[in-house]
């Protein structure tokens, strides 16, 4: 289209388009609608890529998933109110996690907004945003358009990596602008996560603190594996001999069989380590605050930690290391040439004994005949199959599904494995799922519990309109951590954990073109899955469990409210 004066003229829309493509931000996970259905039609029309979903949070938890696994910020896009505000979820996620994406909102008529005059689908939505993601802007005019896109980039990976709200008006999207001009105003942005060198000052202070240590731990999380300075922490590792424990979505950073690997003798090395040095892990819930009967209180503590505010938040850190992973990685292993780092031999000799007899233990569990299967006899078919394919991603959610599945199921490469995160969100697994299939170009296995699964379930249907390599086990023991629970008023309706154990979730999948599978036994889920992942095609493997078997919140029943009377 051309203006009076013969210019040829673009709108906003295909300038936000042509931001996203210069910016190397390839691939869009949304669901369509007014005011950004053009918007996406011209992304596949440049050769994005745009993949639709059933429903926003999990094209949110998909672009969160391939933020975390790729550095670069993954994109999702949602219409105006109802559609923005199921993407919130995800975005927020993403924020906890520290995963980076940016969701890109249409929105409705600012002005019919601002007076509150009932515009279709018409809410303040940056306003909204602000307090669930690290940063939220609006761009209103199309000159700003790559100004706006270069501030939400940076907001998302720079520093501790997070969720971006970026608001697109109606009224931006269509509005008109020579396109030379608008051309000018495109850039790609340099260096969006620049290195952060820690002080050698600090370096120094945790080193001398782990040659003085007797018995040192290393504990790795998700922040690592987001680092990818795989090799240094690797080396790190190596060269000390530090026995490593991972946090869950730091698995497979070392392999889990590693001979340093203290997973299997975690409550050992949290109670009684003498040093302990956190590596991209907080020490929140998950690592139960670093206080209390879990650690030893007289343990001194290293953080090494993009985010300065982070360094004492629960508990004094002795050492604190600020600054970029790869960058404080570097640092450290150079200055052990300096440093003489060893475990007593003792200590790793204790956390060695105590690894051989919990395998033991859980040998015994995994070992188990019982039939209908429990989680553990049911998981350790699930292992056998991937130990035998090692590179393809797991993604695990659920309450004993997930904690049961992150104990028995050993990862091999770094960011492999997605789950629950640091809020424990149920719904997050199709999203994963997808996001992974689609990033990583790799076969995807699901291990979800029954409750879990429904919250992203109809997400199916995308996984089998693009064809893609994914096994969902459904671990199906008829409700939220249990199917067994009676209706304590005596009624008829299902108790609040009930869910339907005689479903067939492998029928689902049928609908769709995709293959469904019934497995009551160990050996079956093994034939099923293995098929499953040398054909690539979509697979529900519906795996049915004892409705007994499972404890109430998993691993953590504790955070339950303490109530004097127990039901
Ligand atoms: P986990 O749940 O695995 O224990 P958390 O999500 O609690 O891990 O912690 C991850 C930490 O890693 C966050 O505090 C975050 O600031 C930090 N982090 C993320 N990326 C980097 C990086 N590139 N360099 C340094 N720290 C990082
Ligand atoms: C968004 C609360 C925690 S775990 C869980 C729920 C509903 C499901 C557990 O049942 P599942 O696993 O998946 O069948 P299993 O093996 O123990 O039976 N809503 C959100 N997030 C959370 N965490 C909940 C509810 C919850
Ligand atoms: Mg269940």
């Amino acid at each position: 289209m051309q203006n009076t004066q013969n210019q040829e003229m673009t709108d906003g829309m295909h300038i936000m388009v042509e931001a996203l493509k210069m910016n190397g931000l390839d691939t869009v996970f949304g669901v369509i609608g007014i005011p950004v259905t053009d918007m996406a039609r011209h992304m596949q029309e440049v050769g994005l890529r745009y993949i639709g979903f059933r429903h926003e949070q999990s094209a949110g938890n998909a672009a969160a998933i391939s933020g975390f696994m790729t550095q670069k910020p993954g994109i999702c896009l949602t219409v105006s109110a109802p559609g923005f505000l199921n993407g919130l979820t995800a975005l927020a996620t993403a924020t906890v996690n520290g995963f980076p994406m940016i969701q890109i909102s249409g929105s409705s008529e600012r002005p019919k907004i601002d007076l509150q005059q009932g515009d279709y689908e018409g809410l303040d939505q940056m306003n909204v945003a602000k307090p669930f993601c690290k940063a939220a802007y609006r761009i209103d005019r199309p000159e700003d358009i790559a100004i706006g896109l270069a501030r939400a980039i940076r907001a998302a990976v720079s520093g501790r990596p997070g969720g971006v709200y970026l608001d697109l008006t109606t009224a931006l999207l269509g509005s008109m602008i020579d396109k030379a001009s608008a051309t000018k105003t495109l850039f790609k942005v340099l260096e969006p996560a620049p290195k952060s060198i820690p002080a050698s000052t600090s370096i120094d202070r945790a080193l001398t603190l782990l040659a003085a240590a007797k018995k040192p731990l290393i504990i790795i999380g998700k922040g690592a594996a987001y680092a990818q300075a795989d090799a240094n922490i690797k080396a790190f590792v190596e060269k000390t001999g530090i026995p490593f424990l991972p946090m869950s979505m730091a698995k497979g950073l070392l392999p889990d069989d590693h001979p340093q690997s203290a997973a299997a003798a975690r409550g050992l090395v949290m109670k009684e380590a003498d040093v302990v040095m956190l590596i991209g892990a907080r020490l929140n819930w998950l690592l139960a605050h670093g206080k209390g009967k879990h650690w030893n209180p007289d343990g001194k503590l290293i953080q090494i930690d993009i985010e300065p505010q982070e360094i004492d938040s629960n508990r004094r850190i002795d050492a604190p290391i600020v600054g970029d992973i790869a960058s404080a990685m570097d640092a450290m292993v150079a200055g052990l040439g300096t440093h003489n780092i060893k475990p007593q031999s003792d200590w790793v000799d204790s956390v060695n004994k105590e690894k051989e007899q919990n395998f033991v233990k859980m040998d015994a569990k995994l070992n188990s005949t019982s039939i209908p299967m429990n989680y553990f006899n049911a998981l350790k078919a699930v292992r056998d199959v991937l130990d035998k394919n090692k590179d393809i991603y797991v993604v695990n959610e659920g309450a004993n599904t997930l904690d049961d599945g992150r104990n028995v199921i050993n990862m091999y490469y770094p960011r492999r494995r997605f789950d629950c995160g640091t809020w424990g969100v149920m719904g997050v697994g199709m999203g994963y799922v997808i996001g992974a299939a689609i990033t990583g170009k790799k076969q995807v296995v699901a291990i979800e519990g029954d409750s879990a699964f429904g919250f992203s379930g109809m997400e199916v249907e995308t996984i089998c309109r693009y064809h893609l390599p994914v096994t969902i086990l459904i671990f199906n023991n008829g409700g939220i951590y249990k199917g067994s629970d009676p209706n304590l008023g005596g009624g008829v309706d299902p108790s609040p954990t009930t869910l339907m154990a005689d479903a067939h979730y492998e029928k689902m999948i049928e609908a769709f073109g995709g293959v469904g599978y019934h497995a009551t036994t160990p050996d079956e889920i093994k034939k099923y899955l293995e098929q499953g992942i040398a054909s690539k095609k979509p697979t529900i493997i519906n795996c049915v469990i004892d409705p007994a078997v499972g404890t109430e919140s998993g691993h953590i029943g504790n955070l339950n409210p303490k109530s004097a009377v127990k039901v």
